[in-house]
């Protein structure tokens, strides 16, 4: 067996995730570029519990160690290892203008200062619904990615969920859509969207509090061209959040947008997710741009599974967790999903480790 394969099969153990070679070697690829542990999940791309796995397994194997302050650092026999694989550091050639998402925030500048104007006292992520809101660079670039592909201009659109990122809202401020209704489990977001869109006189979109677990009354389902939303990382929820929005999708070519993240979740689960997409649900994906979407770290990071397994204590510095921000488009005879889910695991699994 060869010693990244016998290092992926012990970091498992460890972490209780699966993990291939090619994980291993990006961890080592990432080591060789910081010693900060959120920084190397991120470069990695691997769910918390995956990447502590492998740095733990690497330690018990002598090959890198973790320093008084915290830094993770390759041993000699470390850096012999990624020299005789021929492993690199990791390089970084995202565009710094787009950050990498194809749209800058910023084409749009007046409609970006109104947002941060508009939502200066915005709500705060909580930990109850798995909460963890997105920069308003973010939620921007997505309303312009949506119109740059004519999915707002004279549309119906429902945002469900996830409107911790305020996403219904900036689609209702930019002010093309024919309407717009934002559902989330959360009172405190559906009283602040409402209490803006009376504010400024929108008068096409509302917020209403639905909890996604509950399949949705007859007035949503068939109802919407376009839905958005970005769900919690675990299969029911998906079902939940992305399969309940499909099935208010009118017609075929109806749209759908949400963001997936590799933190929280797997290749292995994207797979399952895909595969329930273009099976089950019969839509095609039509867009991944792969980290899209960037969190702000939530405040209730030190409570979390995440903080608990970490082979370090140090908090992350920056941006370390991002998403890839989906887009799919329904084929004739999709199918419309609406049942009621009860399921315990529906913020946490064994991937997930940010509720
Ligand atoms: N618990 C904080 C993380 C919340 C971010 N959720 C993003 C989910 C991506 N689908």
């Amino acid at each position: 067996m060869s010693i990244l394969v016998e290092l992926a099969s012990r970091s498992k153990e460890i972490g209780g995730v699966r993990v291939y070679k090619k994980n291993v070697e990006r961890v080592l690829s990432a080591l060789l570029r910081s010693g900060d542990f959120w920084e190397v999940v991120d470069m990695s791309d691997l769910p918390v519990p995956a990447a502590s796995g492998i740095v733990k397994a690497l330690v018990e194997r002598g090959m890198v160690f973790i320093d008084e302050e915290e830094n993770i650092r390759l041993t000699q026999k470390g850096l012999d290892l990624v020299k005789e694989l021929g492993i690199g550091a990791y390089r970084d050639y995202v565009c710094s203008a787009c950050e990498g998402r194809g749209i800058p925030f910023y084409a749009e500048l007046e409609f970006y200062r109104e947002f941060l104007q508009v939502t200066k006292d915005r709500p705060k992520a909580i930990r109850d619904y798995d909460q963890g809101s997105v920069t308003p660079e973010t939620t921007v670039a997505r309303v312009l990615f949506m119109d740059s592909r004519g999915d707002i201009e004279n549309k119906d659109v429902l945002v469900l969920g996830a409107e911790d990122d305020l996403t219904g809202l900036a689609v209702a401020l930019w002010r093309k859509a024919r309407s717009v209704l934002i559902v989330d489990i959360d009172q405190r977001l559906i009283d602040f969207d409402n209490r803006i869109f009376k504010e400024l006189g929108i008068d096409n979109a509302v917020a209403r509090v639905w909890d996604l677990r509950n399949p949705f009354p007859q007035d949503i389902l068939g109802r919407y061209d376009v839905f958005v939303s970005d769900p919690p990382e675990t299969l029911p929820a998906f079902r939940a959040f992305i399969g309940r929005g499909i099935a208010t999708l009118k017609e075929e070519g109806g749209v759908g947008y949400f963001g997936l993240t590799l933190r929280d979740s797997s290749v292995f689960r994207w797979r399952d997710f895909q595969v329930s997409l273009t099976t089950e649900f019969g839509v095609a994906i039509t867009d991944i741009v792969q980290d899209f979407n960037t969190y702000i770290t939530w405040d209730y990071h030190q409570e979390t599974k995440a903080a608990q397994v970490a082979p370090v204590k140090r908090q992350p510095q920056g941006v370390w967790y991002r998403s890839a921000w989906y887009r799919i488009e329904a084929l004739p005879g999709f199918r419309r999903w609406n049942e009621p889910i009860s399921d315990d695991v529906f913020y946490l699994d064994e991937e997930g480790s940010t509720t």
